[in-house]
C-alpha cells in the first residue's frame, strides 16, 4: 500500500518543488503568550458550542514554543519548502498602531531556523484570524480592512524581506466569504448569504494592496492561495446545469477571474453587484507570479428550491475521508480542474502552486508507535498522480504542498479531524511521524533522483 507512483508519473515530478503546510491559529496555541492580540477566532473558540469538541486550539501542536522540532520534521522529509502563516495579531495586537518585537521575533526565530535547515519560508499573511479590532469596524465588508492589511504587510515584509521572498497574501478567501460571512461555520460566524458579497472584493482587494508593499521590500514570489473544486452537475437536467454553472462561479470564477483577467464574471445570475472602485481591478490583478490552488475534492452539485439555489451531494460510489460522503475521494477531479484552469485562462496562469491537498481520517489521539495511516498514503499518491498528469498535459506546475505537516487545530471540528503527516497528541503536543511522513520522504526523493 505504501508504493511510490509510477516511474512515468515520477518523471513528470522531476522539477517539482516540495512543501507541507500549517497555518498559525491551528498550530501556534499561546493565544494570550508575549502580548498576541484577539483574533475572530478567538472569539470564535471562546462562544460555547462553536467548535465541536469545545477545544480552543491550545495546547495542540504549541509551535510556538516548539517550533525548532517542527523546522526538524520538515528537514527530516526534505521538503524545498515550508508553508506557514503569520498571525496579524501577534504582529500587531490591536491591528493597527504599535507593533509587537516580541510578536514578531518569534518568525523571524522561525524564518533563521528554516534557512538554515535549508528549507524555503513561504509564509501566508492572512489565514483566517482577522484582529477583532477590525471585525467590529465591519471587518471584510469595510473596504478599510484591506488597507489595514497593506499596512500589516508592510510591517511584517520590513521585518522579514531581508530572508523571505516567497509570500502568500491571503488563503482562500471563499472560505472566508462563504463559510464566515454567509453561512456562518467559520469565524466570525455571521449569516448573510448573499449580502457577504463584499468581502470577496476586499479581500481581492488587500491581496493586491499587499502584493505591492511585499514586492517593494524584495519579494520574487507573490500570490493568492485560492481553494478550487471541480464543479460536476448532479444530471443532465436544465436546473442541475444551472445550479451547477452558479457553483462554479461564486466558488471558482469569483476569485479567479479578477486576479488572474482583471475582471469579474458576470454576477447578473445572482443579481448582485460588487463594490468595485476604479482601478481596483488593475491592483488585484496586478502581479500574479505564481496562482495558489488548494484542492480536496471535486463537488457535485444539485439544483435546490431552499435560500441557496444548489446543494451539494455525495458522488455515489466514491470513498470519502474522515468528513464524511459530502467529501469524496476523486483525484481525476484534480486534474481535470488544473486542465480547465489551462483552457480557461491560458496564457494569464501563471506557474501554479498547489498550495494545500491531504486528508483526514480517524486515527487514535495516542500514538502508541507508529500510526499506518494508508489511507492518508493512498489520496496523497493518487492526487500527485493526478498533478504529474496535468504536467504530462501541459499545465505549469511549480510546487506541490501537503495539508498539513501536523494534526492541528481543525477550526469548527476542534481536534476531532487529523491532517497530519506527524500525529500531535493535542493535550501534550508530543509529535509522532505516521507512515505517511516516511512515504512523503521517500517520494520527494525518488523523485528528485
Ligand atoms: C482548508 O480549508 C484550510 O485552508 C485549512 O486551514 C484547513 O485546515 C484545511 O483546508 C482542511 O480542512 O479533506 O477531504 O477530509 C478548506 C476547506 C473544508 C477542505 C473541509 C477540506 C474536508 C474534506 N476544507 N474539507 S477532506
Amino acid at each position: 500500500s505504501a508504493s511510490l507512483p509510477e516511474t512515468s508519473s515520477l518523471t513528470h515530478l522531476a522539477r517539482l518543488r516540495w512543501s507541507a503546510a500549517t497555518a498559525a491559529f491551528q498550530i501556534e496555541g499561546a493565544r494570550t503568550a508575549d502580548g498576541r492580540g484577539r483574533s475572530i477566532w478567538d472569539d470564535f473558540v471562546d462562544m460555547p458550542g462553536r467548535v465541536r469538541d469545545g477545544s480552543t486550539a491550545e495546547p495542540g501542536p504549541d509551535s510556538y514554543h516548539r517550533s525548532p522540532e517542527d523546522v526538524a520534521l520538515l528537514h527530516g522529509l526534505g521538503v524545498d519548502r515550508y508553508r506557514f502563516s503569520v498571525s496579524w495579531t501577534r504582529v500587531l495586537p490591536d491591528a493597527s498602531g504599535h507593533s509587537n518585537p516580541k510578536g514578531i521575533a518569534y518568525y523571524d526565530r522561525l524564518v533563521d531556523q528554516l534557512l538554515a535547515a535549508d528549507i524555503t519560508p513561504f509564509p501566508t499573511l492572512y489565514h483566517w484570524d482577522l484582529p477583532v479590532h477590525l471585525e467590529e469596524q465591519g471587518g471584510w465588508l469595510n473596504r478599510d480592512t484591506a488597507e489595514r492589511f497593506a499596512e500589516y504587510a508592510e510591517i511584517i515584509a520590513e521585518a522579514l524581506g531581508d530572508r523571505v521572498a516567497h509570500w502568500y497574501t491571503i488563503n482562500e478567501p471563499v472560505s472566508t466569504s462563504l463559510q464566515g460571512y454567509a453561512i456562518g461555520e467559520l469565524a466570525p460566524a455571521r449569516t448573510m448569504l448573499f449580502d457577504s458579497l463584499p468581502t470577496v472584493h476586499h479581500q481581492l482587494l488587500a491581496h493586491g494592496l499587499a502584493a505591492q508593499r511585499l514586492r517593494t521590500h524584495g519579494a520574487t514570489h507573490v500570490g493568492i492561495v485560492n481553494n478550487h473544486t471541480a464543479v460536476v452537475p448532479a444530471s443532465l437536467s436544465e436546473n442541475d446545469q444551472t445550479a451547477a454553472y452558479i457553483y462554479d462561479l461564486i466558488h471558482n470564477r469569483l476569485f479567479a477571474d479578477p486576479v488572474l483577467l482583471g475582471e469579474y464574471p458576470d454576477l447578473a445570475a445572482l443579481g448582485v453587484e460588487l463594490p468595485v472602485r476604479s482601478g481596483d481591478l488593475d491592483i488585484i490583478s496586478a502581479h500574479n507570479d505564481f496562482y495558489g490552488v488548494n484542492f480536496y475534492n471535486p463537488t457535485r452539485i444539485g439544483a435546490s428550491g431552499g435560500p441557496v439555489p444548489f446543494e451539494i451531494l455525495p458522488i455515489p460510489d466514491a470513498p470519502h475521508t474522515g468528513f464524511g460522503p459530502l467529501w469524496p475521494i476523486v483525484p481525476e477531479g484534480l486534474t481535470a480542474f488544473l486542465i480547465d484552469a489551462k483552457e480557461r485562462y491560458g496564457v494569464h496562469l501563471p506557474p501554479v502552486i498547489i498550495g494545500e491537498n491531504g486528508a483526514s481520517f480517524p486515527e487514535p489521539d495516542h500514538a502508541d508507535g507508529m500510526i499506518d495511516d494508508r489511507d492518508r498514503i493512498h489520496y496523497l499518491r493518487g492526487h500527485i498522480e493526478a498533478v504529474a498528469e496535468a504536467i504530462a498535459a501541459g499545465v505549469d506546475i511549480e510546487e506541490y504542498t501537503v495539508w498539513s505537516l501536523l494534526d492541528n487545530f481543525e477550526w469548527a471540528e476542534g481536534f476531532t479531524q487529523r491532517f497530519g503527516l506527524v500525529h500531535v497528541d493535542s493535550e501534550t503536543s508530543a509529535r509522532t511521524p505516521k507512515a505517511s511522513y516516511d512515504w512523503y520522504r521517500a517520494l520527494i526523493a525518488e523523485a528528485r533522483a
